[in-house]
Order: structure tokens, then sequence, then C-alpha cells
């Protein structure tokens, strides 16, 4: 195996934390379409995509190094809802969870001199960039609708973001 053990672990439990958002962003994209806010509903389903792509890029990674994947159990999601603002605020919140242990990822890499995850993470590290600062955008614009109706038109601008992201 050429990563540490330690490495494969924490790998392994950033494989959950990515399939976590996944089940995150889904629930929120089925919350969404129970709003009737199907362009919202769209852009979380297509986000829980990318969260199940980034999980198994690093279940990938950990082969690739001759480690195990192991799948851990995930916790329920949450799901009552209140309104629009309340789950972009959880997104933006969730992506800020994820930053974070992304950099304990990179920083334990770079304490180990494990110099292969260390440029593998980067990846990751750059995602999350965008990811918070989309999230930011995206709850900014929904707190400057205070009705269902601008809600609907922020659905447009909403699909530019995501061909512009
Ligand atoms: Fe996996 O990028 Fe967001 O959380």
């Amino acid at each position: 195996m050429m990563v540490s053990k330690k490495m494969a672990a924490a790998l392994n439990e950033q494989v959950k934390n990515e399939f976590f958002a996944y089940w995150t962003y889904l629930q929120m994209s089925y919350s969404f379409n129970s709003m009737g806010l199907s362009v919202f509903s769209k852009w979380y389903n297509e986000q829980a995509m990318e969260e199940q792509g980034h999980a198994m890029k690093i279940a990938d990674y950990l082969l690739d190094q001759g480690a195990e994947v192991e799948l851990l159990s995930l916790d329920k999601p949450k799901a009552d809802y209140k309104s629009a603002e309340e789950v972009v605020q959880a997104a933006l919140d969730h992506e800020i969870m994820v930053t974070q242990q992304i950099n304990a990822l990179a920083s334990l890499a770079r304490e180990e001199h494990d110099y292969a995850t260390e440029n593998f993470l980067q990846y990751y590290v750059q995602e999350q960039v965008e990811e918070v600062a989309t999230a930011t955008e995206l709850l900014d614009l929904v707190k400057m609708s205070d009705s269902t109706g601008q809600l609907l038109m922020l659905e447009n601008r909403i699909m530019a973001l995501r061909t512009e992201g």
C-alpha cells in the first residue's frame, strides 16, 4: 500500500463524507421539488451527482494506491426544510464543513510527506473554493427574493449560474 494506514482511513472517511453530501443534496432536490421549485430541484440533483463523483474519485484513488475501500454507513440527512432560504443556507454550511474536511486531509498529507495524496487533493481544494463561492452567491440571490414569485423568476438566473459554474 502506497499511503499510510492513517491516510487510508482518513480517505475512506472522506468517501463517506462525499456520499453524505450526495445524500444531503439529493434530499434538498426532493424538498425543492415538493416546494414546486423545479429548477432549484434540478440544481441540487446535479449537485448531488457531482458529490457522488467526488466520492468515487477518492475510492478509485485508494484502489490505485493499493488500499482498500470500505463503505461506511451514512446518517439520515436533514429533510424538514421550511423555506428555500433554509435549504440554500444549509447547502452553504455543508460546503464550509466539507472545505474543513478537505483542508484537514491536505494537512495530513503534508505532515506525512505524502506528495501523491497532497497533489490528488488539490482538485478538491480548488473545487471547494468554487462550491463555497457558488453557494454564497446563490444564498445572496435567495435572500433578495421575498416571495415565491421572485423565487420563480430567480430560477432563470440559477440556470445561468450552473452554465457559468
Ligand atoms: Fe464534494 O464538493 Fe461539495 O461538498
